[in-house]
């Protein structure tokens, strides 16, 4: 039986109040270090973007060759799709309703560093199955986010298929908690193909072991503050012919730094 938790308080002076789902998810992230909400993807779109994922993963296959990817543990990501795959990659990683939900966490202005499609396979290890930041090496905490991710789900996230765990409130605390305190505290996040799973960069996540016999797939953004540079220089390797000034900051095309003094000059606004 569901037993509700108290709706009373008292001695309270301060309160955060959400209304909406957003402010909800950006209350837990704040706090906890993680949420889901829906993009709002019809299934139509779904099941085309599911078609596009598999077409755009064979074409990187070919293009960069099993050996190369194989050998360098990158068999399971296809680094940048946005920059060669259907718009319909473009389309997921400037969803309004996600970059409102990162203007609420990251302070300022904010870039797309990287989109990567992630493979987790079935009943095999997988380079993502392991503890990590996504500001990897990093030990420090800030005291609001400086980099969101945000992992597009093109399946359902399931125990079974190995849904990304996560350690609560871990963006929190600099070093790498010991295995006990990670066997108490991991928790897996299951979420809905076509959800959004919203993480704080600095909290520390692991996909899980997928146990079916189906791949479990997923396209993690990472949002951060200009100052960060981006994984793949996104300017260079997307045509910008058709993209918004909008989608064009987003993308990085204001803060690419400049090559030269009389560069850097140009660049700055007149008084
Ligand atoms: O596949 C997952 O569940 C986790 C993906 C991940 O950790 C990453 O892309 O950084």
């Amino acid at each position: 039986m569901f037993n509700p938790p108290p709706s009373a308080s008292y001695g309270i002076l301060h309160r955060t109040t959400s209304e909406n789902p957003i402010d909800l998810a950006v209350e837990q992230i704040s706090s906890l270090g993680y949420a889901t909400i829906p993009s709002g993807i019809t299934t139509e779109e779904l099941k085309i973007f599911k078609k596009d994922f598999d077409l755009n993963q064979a074409q990187y296959i070919e293009t960069f060759g099993l050996e190369k990817l194989s050998s360098t543990d990158e068999l399971n990501t296809v680094r940048a799709p946005l920059t060669h795959g259907p718009e319909s990659f473009l389309k997921i990683a400037t969803s309004e309703k996600l970059l409102s939900l990162v203007g609420k966490l990251i302070h300022g202005q904010f870039i797309l560093n990287q989109q990567n499609s992630i493979i987790n396979p079935p009943q095999k290890d997988y380079n993502q199955g392991a503890w990590h930041r996504d500001l990897p090496y990093q030990h420090f905490t800030s005291s609001s986010p400086i980099a969101i991710n945000a992992i597009f789900c093109v399946d359902d996230f399931t125990k079974d298929n190995g849904a990304t765990f996560v350690l609560p409130a871990s963006h929190k605390i600099s070093k790498f908690p010991s295995s006990d305190y990670i066997e108490r505290n991991a928790i897996q996040i299951e979420a809905n193909a076509g959800d959004y799973i919203i993480l704080d960069c600095m909290l520390f996540h692991a996909g899980g072991y997928n146990s079916t016999s189906s791949p479990r797939r997923g396209v993690n953004h990472v949002y951060t503050i200009p100052f960060l540079k981006q994984q793949i220089n996104l300017p260079d390797n997307i045509d910008a012919k058709h993209l918004s000034e909008e989608v064009k900051k987003l993308l990085g095309f204001r803060y690419s730094e400049p090559k030269n003094i009389q560069e850097f000059l140009d660049s700055r606004p007149k008084m």
